[in-house]
Parts: structure tokens; C-alpha cells; sequence
């Protein structure tokens, strides 16, 4: 053990000591483990190396303590399913606060409470409540350790399982350790799995102090806190500050048989297909020509203008934390190769032979367990929650690109923003500007899923699928977003899509999936200038035959739903996203209003 690392009650006694010799950021470091050491009163501290043998060791004594379940050594080795408590399977928007000196800094779009507030609450809740456990200091680095894109944190936490987690998930350990040393600054992340009680859980995020403080839940998005926390919430408002954007998107590099590469940033709301979106295979006619998708990113984008004036992104992850059901051999097949080894799976279904099972892997094999150890049962439950994930090293991709490592970021060509829409929203479209793509993005709608605790299908605004994410009043967001319109800069071209259409019958329009390729085919081409559209006032669309639709067989209220627009509703929704932007008050930016207000405008008149 580093001399330097506070470790054990010795280190508590001496944390007085240091209280003032604080000079050095590992000083500074220390000295907060011996205050949260203070508080939690943990029989003991381990700091986190992030090597093989540390999570070879953390892995054993959760085998033998049940918390990991080894699963058939043979068809997975080093895999593991974990069953969370069953009051704790998604992240809970109700609980999740952002607290800011000011109300309106966190906007209508948070819960907020003050800081002294949020610390008080907080700080009862971690009172003693390490007793008989391990505190672990976990150093990470979120994006490549030598970017200087990326940012460091450092979550303590009590629970094993996220420690093995983050390792998956982070550059975790003594490089991250080394980089912090260097830089000075570090998100200070604290977490407590507490008593799992649904009643005492709050993940409270305090961006002034760059710290987040998550009690009661160890699940995903709730107790990773380099995830969404760190790396979406708290990020956002460094962004802001520093002049970049911290995003809720896939990054995927799109080659075409010439060989050349764009790449495309997307936003979708959680559980609406950003990983199946990043490790697109393309159809079979595609791959004989030569096109290939490389996987970036499944969850997370950061971006920032480089010297030439565009937008330049990393993935601040290392890992997948991707939805199992419905991942399949025919949904995407990169997922499916990819968690055959060195995975964790949480709450999903096993068969007998202990091997991992969810809804709609359809490979002949059958569930014997459900996700809460019960024999299954149809009739019951699903075998696999909904919200069952794998946690994976992205490496692990068969599609994964090497530009990933990249320090300086991929050059984006274009960005996508996305919902289920069963209605209205045809398959794709592109924003005529800049402004009009953040209006765009603001005024996304989604219907929600099993993500997040709550109603599942219900429609609701989720600009830019950070409505759970963005840590700062999404009226300031919007204005953000607008300022990278300046003088030099050389910004992507935004697109609409909508791969949940649905017909009059209920079920889908577009075929999704790999076929989405087609969509995004287009989209390349129109940036390269050589593919066409027709102008209206939503925006561009394109005709069917400027799509490649070959071998899709789409009906006639597919192609006119898929490929029109409906006036009438459309002015209706117009409406409504005025209706939205005025939730903001003053501080929307007034663009915006004007953007909404030309295409209102432009739907009225019958010639437009
Ligand atoms: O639980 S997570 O926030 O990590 C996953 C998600 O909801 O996107
Ligand atoms: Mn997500």
C-alpha cells in the first residue's frame, strides 16, 4: 500500500493530522476518505489498483458471499449473474436531484433542493452506515487516460459489485490515480448501497462542488456514478463552463466501400436501441460493397470543437451497460459475441445449465430461473426483468473501433436525434441549420421505458434524451448548444429519425435493425452533398427513392407514414413544443421561439 493512501482505522485516527497539510490533490483526496471514513465508520479501507488480481480476488469473496453467481464455466467463462434487490432494477428520476445555490441554475427539468439541504439529508443518511463493511476508493478515468477530453472522478463506495462494475465500465485504478495526482481536480462520488430501502434513497449530484452523494440503491445508473452522474450530469455543467458538451449518445464510424469513415453521434432516450444503433451489422448486400460499422460508444458522447472547427468526440466509458432482452443472434449480433466471456449479467434469467437467459434471445434454449431465483414461471413474470443488463468491456466488441483510444476524439459528421414515436415523427429527417437542429433536439418526445422507475409507454418531452440527465436548466442548455454556431466553426448537419412507427394495426413500419443502415446511408450522402430530399417546413425528407430500399418490402401506408408528413398534426405538435419552451420562462433562448414560431409559421401557409 502507498504510503501516501489513507487505509485502515490507523489512517482514520491520522486524518486530524492532515486536515491541514491538504496542499497536493492526493492529499486532498486523502483527506476526504478520512472524513467519509469518519462518518461511515468502515471496518476497513481498500484503494482500488484496478489490476486482474484485485478483481480476481473481489470477484471470489462475492461467489462466496452469493452476491455473484458463477455461470457455466464452459459456454461463459468469467461471467457472473448478479440479482439485485427487487425494489431496485432502473435508475429513480424521483430521487435524483441536482443541487444548486440557485432554483432556476437547476431549472424545471430537476428536483432541487439546496446544498446545505442536500448535504444535511445526505450526510444522515451515511452516518454509521459502513459498519461491518469495506469502504472502497475507486480512481477512474473517464475517457482515455491520455485525452485531454477526458476527466477523472473518484467514487467511494461500499458495495463490491459496483468496484467490479466501474473496472468494467472506467479506466479504473493507478493510472486514473496518476493522472489526478497531475491535474489537481477529481468528481468526488459517494455512494452507499445503505439498506436498499426504497424509503431511504436519494442520488443527490452538487455540480458547484463537483461532487455527487447516491445512497439506498447499487443499481446501474443509481451506484456507477462515473455513468450518468458523473460522466452525464455533472459533466453537462462542466461542459458549460469549459465550452464542450457532455451527451446522452451512441458514437458509431460509419465506412463506406470507398473506405472512407464518418462518424455519427446519436441521441435516443434509454432502452430505445443506442446499443443495437452502435453495433449495427449491416444487410447482407451492404456487406458485399464494403460497408462496415465501427462501434465508439453505446451510451455516452463528450464533444468539443477542434482547431479546424468541428465537433471532435470520445467515450468517456470503457464499457457496455447494455439492456439484455431482446438482444439476438438476428437483433445484434456484436452484443450477443461480445458478453460470451468476462461479462456480469444483473437480472436476467438462467436456464438449467447456469447459463444466462432473457426474452427474445431466441436460441432454442429455455429459462428454468427467473431473475429473482424463482423457478419460472410464464404465467408470473418475466424470465428476465426488463431492465436486465450486461456489463462489458467494449474491447470486447467484435465491431469495436481502434479510433476509440483515440486522444484527440472522432471528427462527427453528423448528429441524430431519436424517440418512439408510435405516431406523428416519419422515418428521418434533417434539420435546415444549426438552430433548427437544437429545436429539433429540444422538442424530442419519447415514450418511456423500463429505463427508469414509473409508467412505461407514456409519451413525454426528452430533449436530447437528457431529460433525466442534464445536470443545469435546460433553457441555459438549449443556449449552449446554440453558441457552438459561431464564427469557424465547421458543425455536423442534425437528422430526426423514428425507427418505432407505427401502422394502424399496432406493429411496426420499418423493419429497424440492421436496415437502419439504409437511413443512415442517406444521411452520409446528404452530408456528402450527393443524395437528395425534399424541403418542408419540418425539414428536409427524403423521397422513398432517395433511400436505398432495396429487398425491403414496405406497404403503401408504410411508405406514406414513413415518408410523409401529416400537416395538420404537425401543427398541432408545433404547438406543443411552443407550449414546452414557454415551461422555461424567460431564459429560453428567444432562437428557439423564433425557430418554432418560422415552422409553426410555415405549416399555416397552405403553399409552404
Ligand atoms: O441505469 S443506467 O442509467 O446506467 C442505464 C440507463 O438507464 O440508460
Ligand atoms: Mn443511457
Amino acid at each position: 500500500m502507498d504510503r501516501k493512501r489513507a487505509s485502515g482505522p490507523d489512517a482514520i485516527r491520522a486524518g486530524a493530522d492532515m486536515a491541514t497539510a491538504a496542499s497536493s490533490s492526493l492529499d486532498a483526496l486523502n483527506q476526504w476518505v478520512l472524513e467519509v471514513a469518519r462518518l461511515a465508520q468502515p471496518d476497513r479501507i481498500h484503494w482500488c489498483d484496478g489490476s486482474d488480481s484485485e478483481f480476481d480476488a473481489l470477484t471470489g469473496q462475492m461467489e462466496e458471499d452469493g452476491t455473484l453467481l458463477p455461470l457455466d464455466a464452459e459456454t461463459h467463462p468469467r461471467s457472473w449473474l448478479h440479482r439485485s434487490h427487487p425494489d431496485d432494477v432502473a435508475r429513480v428520476e424521483h430521487l435524483t436531484y441536482v443541487c444548486t445555490s440557485e432554483r432556476d441554475e437547476a431549472g424545471p427539468n430537476n428536483h432541487w433542493m439546496t446544498p446545505a439541504d442536500g448535504h444535511a439529508r445526505m450526510d444522515a443518511l451515511f452516518e454509521g452506515c459502513m459498519r461491518g463493511r469495506t469502504l472502497y476508493v475507486i480512481p477512474y478515468c473517464m475517457g482515455p487516460i491520455d485525452s485531454p477530453l477526458s476527466r477523472c472522478g473518484v467514487e467511494i463506495t461500499d458495495s463490491p459489485y459496483v468496484v467490479a462494475n466501474m473496472r468494467i465500465m472506467t479506466r479504473m485504478g493507478a493510472a486514473a490515480l496518476a493522472r489526478i495526482e497531475r491535474e489537481g481536480t477529481f468528481v468526488r462520488g459517494l455512494h452507499s448501497i445503505g439498506e436498499l430501502d426504497p424509503e431511504r434513497r436519494f442520488i443527490m449530484h452538487f455540480p458547484e462542488e463537483l461532487t455527487i452523494k447516491s445512497y439506498g440503491s447499487g443499481y446501474g445508473g443509481n451506484a456507477l456514478l462515473g455513468k450518468k452522474c458523473h460522466a452525464l450530469r455533472i459533466a453537462s455543467h462542466q461542459a458549460r463552463t469549459e465550452g464542450w458538451l457532455a451527451e446522452h449518445m451512441l458514437i458509431l464510424g460509419l465506412e463506406n466501400p470507398a473506405g472512407e469513415t464518418h462518424y455519427i453521434a446519436a441521441a435516443f432516450p434509454s432502452a430505445c436501441g443506442k446499443t443495437n444503433l452502435a453495433m449495427l451489422i449491416p444487410p447482407e448486400g451492404y456487406r458485399q460493397d464494403g460497408w462496415k460499422v465501427w462501434t465508439i460508444g453505446d451510451d455516452i458522447c463528450w464533444m468539443r470543437p477542434g482547431k479546424d472547427g468541428r465537433l471532435y468526440a470520445i467515450n468517456p466509458e470503457a464499457g457496455f451497460f447494455g439492456v439484455a432482452p431482446g438482444t439476438s443472434a438476428k437483433s445484434n449480433p456484436n452484443a450477443l459475441a461480445s458478453v460470451q466471456r468476462d461479462t456480469i449479467f444483473t437480472n436476467v434469467g438462467l436456464t438449467a445449465n447456469n447459463q444466462p437467459w432473457w426474452e427474445g434471445i431466441d436460441d432454442g434454449r429455455s429459462p428454468a430461473t427467473d431473475w429473482r431465483g424463482e423457478p419460472y414461471d410464464a404465467g408470473k413474470r418475466p424470465a428476465a426483468h426488463p431492465n436486465s443488463r450486461f456489463t462489458v468491456s467494449a474491447a470486447q466488441c467484435p465491431s469495436y473501433s481502434p479510433r476509440t483510444e483515440d486522444a484527440e476524439g472522432v471528427p462527427i459528421s453528423a448528429i441524430v436525434f431519436g424517440g418512439r414515436r408510435a405516431s406523428l415523427v416519419p422515418l428521418v429527417f434533417e434539420a435546415r441549420d444549426w438552430t433548427h437542429g437544437v429545436l429539433v433536439g429540444a422538442a424530442m418526445g419519447s415514450e418511456t421505458t423500463a429505463a427508469a422507475t414509473g409508467a412505461v409507454g407514456v409519451m413525454r418531452r426528452d430533449p436530447m434524451a437528457m431529460k433525466p440527465f442534464c445536470g443545469y436548466n435546460f433553457a441555459d442548455y438549449f443556449s449552449h448548444w446554440l453558441s457552438f454556431d459561431k464564427d469557424g466553426a465547421r458543425l455536423p448537419k442534425v437528422f430526426h429519425v423514428n425507427w418505432f412507427r407505427k401502422g394502424d394495426d399496432g406493429k411496426f413500419l420499418w423493419p429497424g435493425f440492421g436496415d437502419n443502415l439504409r437511413v443512415l446511408e442517406w444521411m452520409i450522402k446528404r452530408v456528402e452533398g450527393s443524395a437528395d430530399a425534399i424541403d418542408t417546413p419540418i425539414g428536409a425528407l427524403p423521397r422513398p427513392g432517395d433511400i436505398n430500399l432495396d429487398g425491403v418490402a414496405l406497404t403503401d401506408e408504410a411508405r406514406d407514414k414513413l415518408f410523409g408528413f401529416d400537416r395538420d398534426a404537425w401543427r398541432e405538435e408545433l404547438d406543443g413544443i411552443g407550449t414546452y419552451l414557454d415551461e422555461y420562462g424567460p431564459r429560453m433562448p428567444s432562437a428557439l421561439k423564433v425557430e418554432q414560431q418560422r415552422i409553426a409559421d410555415a405549416l399555416s401557409r397552405t403553399s409552404a
